[in-house]
C-alpha cells in the first residue's frame, strides 16, 4: 500500500495463550535464530505452529523488565530514570532520564508526552493543527503506577475501564528508536492506516507498517494489545474519550482539522485511465461513455498528456487540448490533470523556480553533492538540489513544500496558473508524492529495461559510514525489515538525510509528510488558478489531509479481494478524516472482467470519490485492454443504473459531505456507528452505511445471484428496500420493509447494489442527469420514510449552495432546510425549514414519496401554509 499515515511502526504481539502472552518481537529482520536472538539479551523459543497464533514470534524481549522507574515531580509529571532492564537490542544507547507528563487539551481531550529534555522537531507544530475540542460528558482519568519498576500508566474511563495500558512493560526510548506496548480492553481495533485490511477489525496477527511508502507490505499479529515503534522524535500521545465511536471521530477531527468540502461536480462518476495514446484516444472513450447516456461528470489525464512526462507541459499528440477541456466545459463536464512533484530540472518550470527562489530537497553539505550528475545541468550546477530519477527523461528535484517561506508556494501557485491558462483544469490529481523516486541506490533500477527511458543514475544515499546516520538507522523500521534483505529506508524515495524546510528539518523526520504539505500548497495553488473551489486527490496522506484533499486508495489490481478491501478502505478514511475517498473502480492493474468491473460500478456508485481508472500501458505488448464501462453492454447498462440511482442522491451526499466538513461527521461507515447497540454488526465489514439513512450491501462475490447480508436489530428501526429491478412503484419490493437479521439479497445485475432505507428518514433528492450540472438545476423530491413511534416521525435536512464557488466560510456558505414529518390519526404534516443565506437559491420542491403510508389519501384536503392546495390526484 502506498501511504502510510504516520512515521510509525506497529508490531502487534500478543496472544491469548498464557506461554506466548504479549511477545515483543527482539528479531524482526529476516533470520531470527537462537545465536542472533541470544545475543541481543533476548529470549529465543520457536513455538511449534499448534501452540500459538501465526507468526508469534520467536525471539522476544524481557519486557516485564524493561524500562523506566518513576519518581513525582509535581502534579502530572514525573521523571523517569533508565532501570536495569534490558537496554534497546539494536543499540544506539537508552536516554538515561525522560520526563512523563500529561495534561487535559479542552475538556475532552488527554495528552500524555514521553520526551526526553533535548528541543526534538515536533510533528505537531508544524501541522500547525486547529486543536479544537469538543465538550463530551465523557472523562479520561490517567493512573501512573510509580511505584512499580518499571513504571507504567494507565488511562481509564471515569468507571474505571481501563482503554490504555502500558503495564506489559517494554517501555525503550533511544534517540533513534522508541518503543511502548500497550495493553487493551478489548480486541475491537479499527483503523490502522494506511494498510489494505482483511478486515475492519483488527483482529488477526499482524504487524503494521505505517511508514509512507510506495509498497504494500504486511506480516501478521493480534490484539488486545499492540506495540509502537518509531525512530525518534518524541511520544505525543492525543487520547479522545468518545465515548461513542462517531464522537471519537469528531472530536478528532474537531483537534486534526475537518474535511474540505468537494464541489458538487467532484460528486459526479469520473473516469480516468493511464495509457491514452493521444488526446483522440481520450476523446473516444470519453464519446463511448457518453454515447450510452451514463451520467458521467469528469474525464481525467494521466502523465500520458505531457511532454515526456514533464509537468506543466502538453506532449506532442495532445495539441488541441485546451480546446477540449473548453469543450467538455460547455457539456457541464469538468477535467482533472495529473501533477507529480518530481521536477525535470532542464525546462522553464525549472528555470522559474530558480529565478523565484524556490526551494527544493537537497543535501547538507557542498560535498556531499555528486557531480558527476548534478553538472549535467546548469541549472542545479552549483546548487546542493538533490538529484534523483521519475518518470522524466533527466534528473529531477522535489520541491521543498515544508519551505517556511513562500517562494515556493508561490512559484508552484504561478505555475498553476500559467498552465491553467492553456488548459482551463478544474482539479489536480497528485501523485507520487511519499516522495517516490526510482532506483535510489540500486545498481540495476527497473527502468534501465524500459526502452522508453533513459539510463540514468539513480540517487545514491550513504548507507555507510559517518554520512549514514539518517538512512541506516540502528533500527530500520518494520516496512524495510519487511522488504527483505539489503533494504534500507530509501527504497524508493529520497534519501533520509537530506534536508527540506529550507534547510530546517531532515527529511527523516517528517518523510510522511511530503503528501500532505504538497496538499497544502496545492489546494491554494488551485483556487488561486482556478477562481473556484477546485479539488485536489492525493496519494500521500496524514492526519489532516482530509482539510486540504481526498485520497483514492492507490494501486489497486482487478481482484474480487481488491474489490472488498475497497469496502474497508473508505470506511478507514472516514474514521481518519478524509472521507472524499475512493478506490480506482474495476481495478488499476491487471485485466478485469467484465463481471468484477460491473460490481465494482455498483460499489463505486456509492463512494464520495468515483472513478474508474486503470492502467492500459503493458510494457511488452502496448495493449492492455479498454476497461471503461462502455466496453461491454452489460456493464454499461449497469453503470448507467447505478450512476442514476447515485446522481439522484447527491443532494443527499452532498449534505453528507457539509456535515463532514462541519461537525466531522462521516459519509460512510461501519453499521456500528449507527447500530452498535446490536453487537453484531461489530464484526460487519462487507456492508455499510451511506450517512445515517442508507445502508447498502455490496455485491463482493463472483458468480453471485444472493448476496448475504445482516439487517440490524435495533428497537424501533426498521428498513426499507430502495431497490429493486426497475425502482418504481410497479415493483413488489420498492418501498417494502424487510426483516431484520440475516438475509439473502438478489444480486442484480441491471441495478444499484441491494440498498435499504431507515425508517425515520426523510431524504432530498433530485432527478438523474448526463451530468450534476445537468442534476442540480432540477426540482427537488423527498423520499419520506415514516418511523416507528407513535407519531411515525421523520426527519432529514439538505445544505446547498453553488456548488462550486470558494468556501469562505463553511459555517455561513449554504442554505439549510430541516425536513420534520409527523402523522396523527387524521392528518400528516411535512414542515420544512429554510435558513436562506444571500446569492444560494434552493431547488424547488416538486414531490414527495411516503413509504408505508396507512391510509388512503383524501386529495381534497392538502394544505400548504394553511392554505388549501389543488392536487392533480391522476398525477400523485
Ligand atoms: O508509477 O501516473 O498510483 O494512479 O495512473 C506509476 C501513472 C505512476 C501511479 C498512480 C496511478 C497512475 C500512475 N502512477
Amino acid at each position: 500500500m502506498r501511504n502510510f499515515i504516520f512515521l510509525l511502526v506497529v508490531s502487534i504481539v500478543t496472544a491469548d495463550k498464557s506461554d506466548v502472552k504479549f511477545r515483543i518481537d527482539c528479531w524482526p529482520e529476516p533470520g531470527p535464530n537462537k545465536a542472533n536472538c541470544e545475543s541481543r539479551g533476548c529470549t529465543n523459543d520457536h513455538l511449534s505452529n499448534n501452540t500459538g497464533p501465526p507468526n508469534t514470534p520467536s525471539c522476544f524481549m524481557p519486557r516485564e523488565q524493561m524500562g523506566y522507574s518513576a519518581t513525582r515531580v509535581r502534579d502530572g509529571e514525573w521523571k523517569l530514570t533508565k532501570n536495569k532492564g534490558l537496554a534497546n537490542p539494536w543499540g544506539g544507547g537508552d536516554l538515561p532520564s525522560l520526563k512523563f507528563s500529561y495534561n487535559d487539551v479542552g475538556d475532552s481531550v488527554i495528552n500524555v508526552r514521553i520526551e526526553d529534555n533535548l528541543k526534538r522537531l515536533e510533528t505537531g507544530d508544524l501541522l500547525n493543527l486547529p486543536r479544537a475540542t469538543q465538550s463530551t460528558i465523557e472523562r479520561l482519568i490517567v493512573d501512573v503506577r510509580d511505584t512499580s519498576d518499571p513504571f507504567s500508566f494507565q488511562v481509564k474511563r471515569e468507571d474505571g475501564q481501563s482503554i490504555f495500558d502500558t503495564s506489559p512493560g517494554g517501555l525503550i526510548f533511544s534517540d533513534k528508536f522508541i518503543q511502548l506496548a500497550v495493553q487493551l480492553p478489548s480486541s475491537r481495533m479499527f483503523g490502522w492506516g494506511e494498510n489494505v485490511h482483511p478486515h475492519l477489525k483488527v483482529s488477526i496477527l499482524f504487524t503494521w507498517s505505517l511508514r509512507t511508502t510506495e509498497q504494500r507490505m504486511v506480516i501478521t499479529v493480534p490484539a488486545p494489545g499492540y506495540v509502537y515503534r518509531t525512530i525518534g522524535g518524541i511520544l505525543d500521545i492525543y487520547l479522545f474519550p468518545g465515548p461513542s465511536p462517531a464522537e471519537v471521530i469528531q472530536q478528532y477531527t474537531a483537534f486534526v482539522g475537518r474535511s474540505f468540502l468537494p464541489p458538487y461536480w467532484a460528486l459526479g462518476f469520473q473516469l480516468c485511465r493511464y495509457g491514452y495514446k493521444s488526446l483522440d484516444d481520450m476523446k473516444s472513450r470519453v464519446d463511448a461513455v457518453r454515447g450510452y447516456k451514463i451520467p458521467f461528470d469528469v474525464a481525467y489525464s494521466d502523465i500520458d498528456y505531457m511532454d515526456r512526462s514533464k509537468d506543466f507541459t502538453i506532449g506532442a499528440n495532445w495539441a488541441g487540448f485546451g480546446d477540449y477541456v473548453k469543450q467538455l466545459h460547455d457539456w457541464g463536464m469538468h477535467n482533472i490533470l495529473i501533477f507529480d512533484p518530481s521536477i525535470e530540472v532542464d525546462y522553464d518550470t525549472f528555470q522559474r523556480a530558480i529565478d523565484k527562489n524556490a526551494s527544493f530537497l537537497e543535501w547538507e553539505r557542498p560535498d556531499e553533492v555528486p557531480h558527476d550528475i548534478q553538472d549535467l545541468y546548469p541549472l542545479v550546477k552549483n546548487t546542493k538540489i538533490l538529484l534523483s530519477v521519475v518518470w522524466p527523461d533527466k534528473h529531477v528535484a522535489f520541491p521543498d513544500f515544508l519551505d517556511p517561506q513562500k517562494e515556493t508556494s508561490e512559484w508552484w501557485t504561478d505555475e498553476f496558473r500559467r498552465f491553467h491558462d492553456q488548459i482551463a483544469f478544474d482539479g489536480a490529481w497528485i501523485d507520487m508524492n511519499e516522495p517516490a523516486a526510482f532506483g535510489t541506490n540500486e545498481l540495476n533500477p527497473f527502468y534501465f529495461d524500459n526502452d522508453n527511458h533513459p539510463n540514468l543514475k539513480p540517487l545514491s544515499c550513504p548507507l555507510t559510514g559517518p554520512d549514514s546516520e539518517w538512512d541506516a538507522p540502528p533500527y530500520k523500521t518494520q516496512a524495510v525489515y519487511n522488504f527483505g534483505k539489503g533494504a534500507y529506508l530509501a527504497v524508493k524515495t529520497v534519501c533520509m538525510r537530506a534536508m527540506c524546510g529550507r534547510g530546517s528539518v531532515r527529511q527523516y523526520d517528517v518523510h510522511s509528510l511530503y503528501g500532505w504539505s504538497e496538499s497544502r500548497v496545492t489546494a491554494d495553488a488551485m483556487r488561486a488558478a482556478t477562481g473556484k473551489r477546485g479539488v485536489v486527490i492525493s496519494r500521500s496522506t496524514f492526519p489532516s489531509s482530509g482539510r486540504f484533499g481526498g485520497h483514492w486508495l492507490g494501486d489497486n489490481t482487478a481482484t474480487w479481494d481488491d474489490l472488498r478491501s475497497a469496502v474497508i478502505g473508505v470506511m478507514e478514511f472516514n474514521l481518519f478524516g478524509i472521507p472524499y475517498v475512493g478506490s480506482d473502480v474495476c481495478g488499476f492493474n491487471g485485466n478485469t472482467t467484465e463481471q468484477l468491473c460491473l460490481r465494482w460500478h455498483q460499489l463505486g456508485a456509492f463512494h464520495s470519490f468515483y472513478r474508474l481508472a486503470q492502467l492500459i500501458i503493458n510494457h511488452n505488448t502496448d495493449d492492455g485492454m479498454d476497461q471503461d464501462p462502455a466496453v461491454w453492454e452489460s456493464v454499461a447498462v449497469a453503470t448507467r443504473n447505478a450512476n442514476q440511482f447515485r446522481y439522484e442522491y447527491l443532494p443527499y451526499l452532498y449534505s453528507l459531505h457539509y456535515r463532514a466538513s462541519l461537525y466531522g461527521d462521516t459519509v460512510i461507515r461501519p453499521l456500528f456507528f449507527d447500530f452498535g447497540s446490536d453487537m453484531k454488526t461489530l464484526e460487519i465489514d462487507e456492508q455499510f452505511m451511506w450517512g445515517p439513512s442508507i445502508l447498502v450491501t455490496p455485491v463482493l462475490k463472483e458468480n453471485a445471484s444472493t448476496m448475504q447480508g445482516y439487517i440490524p436489530q435495533v428497537p424501533g428501526v426498521s428498513f426499507y428496500s430502495l431497490y429493486s429491478p426497475d425502482a418504481s412503484l410497479s415493483d413488489f419490493s420498492y418501498g417494502k420493509k424487510v426483516a431484520s437479521g440475516i438475509a439473502n439479497f438478489p444480486a442484480l445485475t441491471t441495478y444499484n447494489e441491494p440498498t435499504l432505507v431507515r425508517s425515520g428518514s426523510i431524504i432530498p433528492r433530485q432527478a438523474s442527469a448526463v451530468t450534476t450540472v445537468a442534476a442540480r438545476k432540477g426540482n427537488l423530491n423527498l423520499l419520506i420514510v415514516p418511523g416507528e413511534d407513535t407519531d411515525r416521525s421523520a426527519t432529514g435536512e439538505l445544505y446547498w449552495d453553488d456548488g462550486d464557488s470558494i468556501v469562505e466560510d463553511i459555517h455561513t456558505s449554504f442554505t439549510k432546510t430541516s425536513f420534520n414529518f409527523s402523522m396523527t390519526s387524521t392528518a400528516s404534516t411535512l414542515t420544512m425549514t429554510v435558513a436562506p443565506v444571500e446569492g444560494v437559491t434552493n431547488p424547488s420542491l416538486e414531490f414527495f414519496e411516503i413509504f408505508s403510508y396507512p391510509t388512503a389519501v383524501d386529495f381534497k384536503k392538502f394544505t400548504m401554509n394553511g392554505e388549501t392546495l389543488s392536487i392533480d390526484s391522476q398525477a400523485f
